[in-house]
């Protein structure tokens, strides 16, 4: 099948249409940031910097780091953004742009989120790191995806049961990290959790500034539910999205999260800065020793 212009979309640099890169531009370890910023932060670590381009929020810059070559991409707030992302990701990786037919010979990339995060557990404290084994989106990204066999359906009715999730809000779904990639980053630095992704920062991670929400005791919920010994530690706005859509395109991804907020506690980081540099030169060291 050849992809017309309109779904395939590239620029007349023939670079994909949202990153703006080539596929040469892009290695098979890829670490994506919320942050545009926190993209020069990434690769200030790198031994050496090929490529920086960028366009939107979309800011990618490529190099090597111990003869491994790695690419850093900002991809903005929110799943409807990884959305973006992760399918361009994969067109420039399995896609000829010339012939506009899917490559013979797939490629996997190793997606690596560093972004930041909010405790919902009393006891996750701020400037700790989680990688997140589990992820329930509460955002939908998945559901426009044939993906149910890659969901886990009795967390999700265990959740709506639990929670009582109103039936207008998008059904939850449950999706989890690349195991074999998430091997690399075990450390007694990092501990394991279930992340809550959601499409908002305030009323959907349960903040109230000026407006009443549906469910004041939504992230008490969240934080009690427990299935199988596992339980919901933080909120952010993009892994399920990045763990489904990695997952159905054959790609492994792991997300780590700097613990900026802690919710039940009322607290925040005073040095957000310092914890996710540590974050930052943790993820590097572990993917130079490979
Ligand atoms: C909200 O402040 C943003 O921070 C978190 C959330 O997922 C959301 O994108 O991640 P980043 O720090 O990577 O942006
Ligand atoms: N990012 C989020 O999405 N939520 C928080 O509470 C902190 C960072």
């Amino acid at each position: 099948m050849k992809f017309g212009s309109s779904e395939l979309i590239l620029n007349a640099d023939k670079s994909v249409y949202h990153l703006n890169i080539l596929p040469q531009d892009l290695a098979d370890t890829v670490i994506t940031v919320g942050d545009p910023d926190r993209v020069k932060l990434v690769s200030q670590y790198f031994d050496k910097i090929d490529l920086k381009k960028g366009k939107r929020e979309f800011l990618t810059h490529t190099g090597w780091i111990n003869n491994k070559r790695i690419t850093v991409i900002s991809t903005g707030v929110g799943t409807d953004n990884i959305d973006i992302v992760l399918n361009e990701l994969d067109a420039l990786a399995n896609i000829d742009f010339e012939t506009r037919t899917i490559k013979k010979v797939k490629r996997q990339l190793d997606i690596i989120r560093i972004g930041t995060s909010g405790a919902i557990q009393p006891d996750i404290p701020v400037d700790s790191f989680l990688m997140s084994e589990y992820a329930i989106g509460l955002d939908g990204l998945l559901h426009f995806y044939d993906s149910l066999h890659i969901q886990h359906p009795q967390i999700q009715q265990a959740f709506l049961k639990h929670t009582n999730w109103l039936k207008d809000k998008s059904t939850p779904y449950v999706v989890t990290y690349g195991k074999s990639l998430a091997q690399r980053f075990m450390s007694d630095k990092i501990q394991l959790g279930f992340t809550a992704t959601n499409v908002g920062f305030y009323g959907p991670q349960g903040r109230i500034l000026r407006l009443k929400l549906e469910d004041e005791n939504m992230n008490a919920k969240l934080a009690s539910f427990n299935y199988d010994d596992k339980r919901i530690t933080n909120l952010e706005m993009e892994t399920s999205g990045i763990y489904g859509l990695a997952k159905l395109l054959g790609h492994r991804a792991v997300s780590l999260n700097c613990i900026v907020a802690n919710r039940p506690n009322g607290k925040f980081s005073t040095r957000p800065d310092l914890a996710m540099d540590e974050l930052i030169k943790f993820t590097m060291t572990k993917i130079a020793e490979e």
